[in-house]
């Protein structure tokens, strides 16, 4: 079933998806929908954030009647310390995946598995760091980038490097606030000491602290990640893919890539067409290989090489119980440990690859940069050796499938918004048109929207509905993550999905020829938005709180996102989330943080849960900004 006209509606999906639960039933399989009633409802000192488990005195729980833990620490405390370490883990977690890839980038040679594919941004990289490039080999200026990269992470002195990239305001904003990210590691590290029994317990310390950390990831661990997968495997550019369950073949070896390290997902994609594999694929009964994408390593793939996408973060049990995929191959962050079971339902084999992320019932096949092209051959081979034990007869493939256009990086948007430059003045390559287009009012401002999605807001309903609110007044979206293949499998990043956007987007859509819903990548690629945010203010001749620009948040669940907040609300981007962190036991971290922090950066958050009211509140803070601004 293509989308009814352009989109399809929550009850044509719900449809189909309820159909898989019913199948799950059947086999006795646990899904999330079923394990979300039996943890409901939720622990309120947890919700709250006012259980304290940092020693061994505890676990301490604050109420009025019990209002200071036994070391005497009160709510506030506890609660900024939860909030730091929140952020640390997701700090650390993007971190950690940029530090993959930089290593990666090391590994490159030019007769190995991983090559230079922009060898101008590299290039760009090593001036901007101060490496020396004349005359050297390519791979040696990629080595030496990469080892410089890798030594951000546990530099001595100074800032995080990619920090020059900011606009020169925010830069001085973080020195003055003290929030300027310094060695990635040290600010996680600084993190967990601050909030180890006994030292910080001042929410303002906290806070400024998950500023830190956040930035550390942001214009650090992520910025590496996204800047160097760039590097190795290209720069995305628009490209057309599929998404939805429909995109997965049933006279084929499906083989599904989850998780969100390129590293990975990129060697896959590339034995898939390997003959060896593919001839073994033909002799098993199958038609070919065919891979899809879950999660942000499915952002990562759709935006190089048009690789579909079967599904987000509450799709990923879903595409199991199709009963069609020989091989779910997962690397780090946002995997269920549910699949382990689940996979045993069927004859899917659950390939784990990385020793950060071990789980129970999977098949182990560690795969490092070193040996890349190996444990590729063997990963496609397992599954594709798995065909024949697939019952066909209890396949059901949802007949569901969207067309999506994917891959629009910073580089990207500048080359198609020169498309329409019919400026006097010279704007070639630079984002003029796009400061014309808000100016003037044909686009009323931008919302990044982004995360995760979660059964505390029904499933991709909050994205999804905000963003035809967003779209209908004229304000174009830049999408990542989940929130981005929530889109994708609804039809709105489709070229098509103009026809639901008000008058002013529709033009811009149809002179630049973009979909109204601009697809920038996984969740390491919000680093791309901050390049964006910074140099559009740069452009304008202002400070990036002043832009009528937005950041949303409808759904997120994990650390990385929290991680995420803290960075995007550093970098001036007033923030507006549909989950509520788990600050409520606190009225002074709240306040700190839906206020209070709007004097250190310029940018604050705000919580609202229901999601009529956060579309109508970002438009509001959209339109009070082009106020302040006269326009
Ligand atoms: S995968 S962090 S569920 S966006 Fe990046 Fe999606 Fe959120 Fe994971």
């Amino acid at each position: 079933m293509e989308a009814n006209g352009l989109i399809y509606t929550h009850e044509e999906l719900d449809a189909e998806y309820d159909k898989l639960q019913a199948i799950a039933e059947k086999k006795g399989a646990s899904t999330w929908q079923m394990r979300v009633k039996q943890q409901t409802p939720h622990c309120k000192f947890g919700e709250d954030g006012v259980c304290c488990r940092i020693c061994s005195m505890g676990p301490c729980r604050i109420t009025k009647k019990a209002p200071r833990g036994i070391c005497g620490c009160d709510a506030h405390g506890i609660v900024g310390r939860n909030y730091l370490k929140f952020t640390a883990g997701g700090s650390a977690t993007h971190s950690d995946h940029g530090r993959e890839i930089a290593h990666t980038l090391y590994c490159a040679s030019p007769d190995g598995a991983y090559h230079v594919k922009d060898e101008a941004k590299l290039l760009s990289i090593a001036k901007r760091w101060g490496i020396e490039t004349e005359g050297k080999d390519i791979y040696d200026v990629a080595h030496e980038v990469a080892f410089a990269g890798l030594s951000e992470y546990g530099k001595v002195f100074g800032y995080q490097n990619w920090i020059k990239d900011a606009s020169p305001e925010r830069q001085k904003t973080w020195e003055e606030q003290e929030i300027a990210p310094r060695a990635v590691d040290r600010e996680v590290s600084h993190a967990l000491h601050m909030t180890h029994m006994g030292c910080s317990s001042l929410p303002e310390a906290l806070i400024r602290q998950s500023l830190r950390c956040g930035l550390a990831d942001g214009w650090g661990g992520s910025m590496t990640g996204t800047q160097f997968s760039d590097v190795l495997f290209g720069t995305p550019m628009p490209i057309d893919t599929e998404a939805n369950l429909g995109v997965i073949k049933k006279d084929y070896v499906n083989i599904i890539v989850h998780g969100h390290d390129p590293s990975l997902s990129e060697m896959i994609v590339e034995y898939a067409e390997n003959k060896e594999l593919v001839a073994l694929a033909h002799e098993v009964g199958a038609k070919g290989i065919n891979i899809a994408g879950v999660c942000c390593t499915s952002n990562e793939v759709a935006m190089r090489h048009g690789i579909p996408m079967a599904g987000n973060f509450l799709q990923q049990e879903n595409i199991v119980l199709t009963g069609a995929i020989e091989a779910v191959v997962v690397d780090v962050q946002c995997i269920f440990p549910a699949l382990g079971p689940l996979s045993k339902c069927f004859h899917t084999k659950f390939i784990t690859t990385n020793d950060a992320a071990r789980i129970p019932d999977s098949d182990f096949i560690r795969f490092e940069a070193e040996t890349a092209a190996e444990n590729a051959y063997k990963i496609v081979k397992e599954a594709v050796e798995n065909f024949k034990n697939r019952d066909q007869e209890a396949v059901y493939i949802p007949d569901l499938k969207t067309k999506a256009t994917a891959g629009y990086s910073c580089e990207a948007i500048i080359k198609q918004l020169d498309t329409v430059t019919n400026s006097q003045v010279d704007v070639t390559g630079t984002y003029q048109p796009l400061v014309d287009c808000i100016t003037s009012g044909v686009l009323r401002g931008a919302v990044a929207m982004v995360g995760c999605n979660n059964p505390k807001v029904r499933s991709d309903r909050g994205h999804i509905d905000l963003m035809k609110k967003l779209l209908a007044n004229d304000i174009v979206l830049v999408l990542s993550g989940c929130s981005a293949q929530a889109a994708a499998r609804y039809g709105l990043m489709s070229k098509d999905a103009k026809a639901i956007c008000g008058d002013g987007l529709k033009r811009v859509c149809t002179l630049a020829d973009i979909p109204p819903v601009l697809h920038m990548g996984s969740c390491v690629d919000i680093s791309r938005m901050m390049n964006l945010v910074c140099d559009v203010a740069v452009q304008w001749g202002i400070d990036t709180p002043q832009l009528p620009v937005v950041g949303c948040a409808p759904e997120w669940m994990s650390e990385k996102a929290v991680s995420i907040g803290n960075y995007v609300v550093a970098t001036g981007i007033d923030t507006f989330l549909g989950v509520v962190p788990y600050v409520n036991g606190s009225e002074e971290v709240k306040e700190l943080l839906t206020n209070g922090i709007r004097d250190w950066v310029g940018a604050a958050f705000t919580y609202e849960t229901d999601m009529e009211k956060l579309g109508d509140l970002m438009i509001e803070r959209i339109e009070e900004k082009r106020l302040a601004l006269g326009i």
